[in-house]
């Protein structure tokens, strides 16, 4: 006998969450629980606005339609949605044991509020890997910052995201900023530049390496090695299923590129679930999963450590079921 039960959430955000210039006051998202007989698995389905092709209403038609015809007995295709498709593959991928149990709760750590706050959180990391949002600002105050962090915790390695937020010439500001000699603990800066070709000449340029993030869910994207990308970030609530996912890092591992596990502002559910395929697919890779600080609470499953208070969907009404 199968049933499944969809939830609606809403979980607020701190005020200072800005993507793509819009500020997001709150995450929301479905959560889904698929029943086999004794086997249980659940995923979350939360389309980012800005970002995914797919808003929250199409995403939960689409799933009603998938999940009707999976109560009675088939196994549709999956959903042309990513976030469908990614949460329905993690339910279905709990239900059926394949997602491993372990996860790989040590992401890299966002550096968000007050420098000296700051400064103690990165000096207690057990790694030393953090990620910060340049580009919002002067190039040369992101440069400076930068500095200042590399030569101070020799050990950090950072990890930038510009968004596509530099032009070539704001590009080449922050780079003269940063000393030589700090450039190889700079892992990767995500997207640079507004075109793809004005990245690559900043990596050539500069010597610091680039990661591809917004590019990666382009049409016509191709994953290949080149000369000075170092990484693909990878959001699979926005990519798609599971296996699309394996192919993804398949690809990318067989033309020596790092793939980076990270987050799409998921819950406490989706984030332990997307520590879990890291460990699993990217062993060697912190992840970039630090993100529930973001939010007020945690929801249906723990986040290790986290003091946040935990929501239990049990206790709500269900948005719909089959
Ligand atoms: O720009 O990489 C981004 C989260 C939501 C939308 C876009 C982005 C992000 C993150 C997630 O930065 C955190 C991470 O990648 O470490
Ligand atoms: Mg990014």
């Amino acid at each position: 006998m199968r049933s499944a039960t969809l939830w609606r959430y809403a979980i607020p955000l701190d005020a200072g969450v800005i993507l793509r210039d819009r500020r997001l006051k709150q995450r929301d998202g479905l959560v889904l629980r698929l029943r086999d007989g004794q086997a249980e698995g659940w995923g979350e389905i939360a389309p980012l606005p800005g970002f995914s092709v797919e808003d929250l209403p199409q995403a939960q038609r689409a799933a009603e339609g998938w999940l009707s015809r999976w109560c009675a007995g088939a196994l549709p295709v999956d959903s042309s949605l990513p976030s469908v498709a990614f949460g329905i593959s993690c339910a279905l991928a709990e239900l059926d044991g394949s997602l491993p149990q372990a996860g790989n709760y040590h992401a890299a750590a966002l550096c968000v509020g007050d420098p000296d706050e700051l400064f103690a959180r990165l000096q207690a990391l057990p790694h030393q890997v953090a990620k910060m949002k340049v580009g919002l600002y002067e190039p040369i105050r992101d440069g400076m910052i930068a500095s200042l962090l590399l030569e101070a915790l020799p050990q950090l390695q950072l990890r930038l995201d510009a968004n596509r937020s530099w032009s070539a010439e704001k590009a080449r500001q922050f780079a003269r900023y940063v000393d030589p000699q700090l450039r190889s603990r700079i892992a990767f800066i995500e997207e640079p530049c507004r075109t793809r070709d004005d990245s690559r000449r900043f990596a050539a340029e500069s010597g610091l390496a680039i990661a591809w993030d917004e590019s990666v869910r382009e049409q016509g994207f191709v994953i290949e090695a080149e000369a000075g990308v170092s990484a693909l970030v990878v959001k699979p609530m926005l990519t798609g299923s599971i296996s699309t996912l394996q192919q993804l890092i398949a690809r990318a591992h067989q033309q020596g590129l790092t793939v980076v596990i990270s987050s799409a502002i998921e819950s406490s559910l989706g984030l332990t679930q997307l520590a879990r395929l890291a460990q699993w697919l990217t062993p060697q890779v912190l992840p970039g999963l630090d993100t529930l600080d973001l939010m007020q609470q945690q929801l249906q499953r723990r986040w290790p450590d986290s003091p946040l208070p935990l929501q239990l969907l049990a206790e709500q009404e269900a948005a719909w079921r089959c």
